[in-house]
């Protein structure tokens, strides 16, 4: 199984080099934010819940969070492994997926953070919110996003250091020259 976790700041590129990482090793793929948008769309519970979060940039309770993730996780079949994207986002969040995966006799393979200057990370989000209309990719929004990234997200680098599968990605650069970065650190810890 190759477990992946995929983690930087809001706008890092998370979504967009899973899906490239999803084509190439034929995984599955959970991405909380895109689990969250469709509730919202849906005009379910949850997404009722979510989008009061979102759009003050702020994280989803983790308990709400772990519930979803092991409901999608396990809806898998005959899976030749995961990328986790988006998720975990707190510590509390690393160590249930830890022990939901230990619990199936798993484990997260690796840890690769995209790591991208805050300034391209305002000018990329700014863009994608004209482009699509993402309620959370506003100025004053995606401020509050990194202010919330910084206290409780950040920390799960120095976390997944002590786990031994950190792995650093320089995010800014071509997508090619990222994605290309990520396949070697893939291999690397594949062998
Ligand atoms: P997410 O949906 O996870 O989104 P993101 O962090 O904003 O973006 P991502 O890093 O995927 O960037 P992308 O590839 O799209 O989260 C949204 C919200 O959901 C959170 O703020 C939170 O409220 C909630 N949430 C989600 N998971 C949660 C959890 N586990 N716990 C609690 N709450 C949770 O790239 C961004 C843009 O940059 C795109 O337009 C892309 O085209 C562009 N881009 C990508 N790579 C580029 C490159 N190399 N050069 C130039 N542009 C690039």
């Amino acid at each position: 199984m190759l477990n992946i976790v995929i983690f930087g700041a809001p706008g890092s590129g998370k979504g967009t080099q899973s899906a490239r990482i999803v084509e190439k090793y034929g995984l599955n793929h959970i991405s909380t934010g895109d689990v969250l948008r469709a509730e919202i769309k849906n005009g379910t519970e949850l997404g009722k819940t979510a989008k009061g979060y979102i759009d003050q940039g702020q994280l989803i309770p983790d308990e709400l969070m772990i519930n979803i993730l092991a409901h999608v996780f396990d809806s898998f079949t005959e899976s030749k492994g995961v990328i986790f994207d988006g998720f975990p986002r707190t510590i509390a969040q690393a160590e249930a997926l830890k022990k939901m995966l230990n619990e199936r006799k798993q484990a997260v393979s690796i840890m690769l953070d995209l790591d991208v200057p805050e300034d391209e990370l305002m000018t990329r989000l700014i863009k994608r919110g004209k482009e699509s209309g993402r309620a959370d990719d506003n100025e004053e929004t995606i401020k509050k996003r990194l202010v919330v990234y910084h206290s409780q997200t950040a920390p799960l680098i120095d976390w997944y250091k002590s786990e031994g599968i950190y792995s650093h990605i320089q995010g800014s650069g071509s997508m090619d020259a990222i994605f290309n970065d990520i396949v070697t650190a893939i291999e690397k810890a594949a062998k």
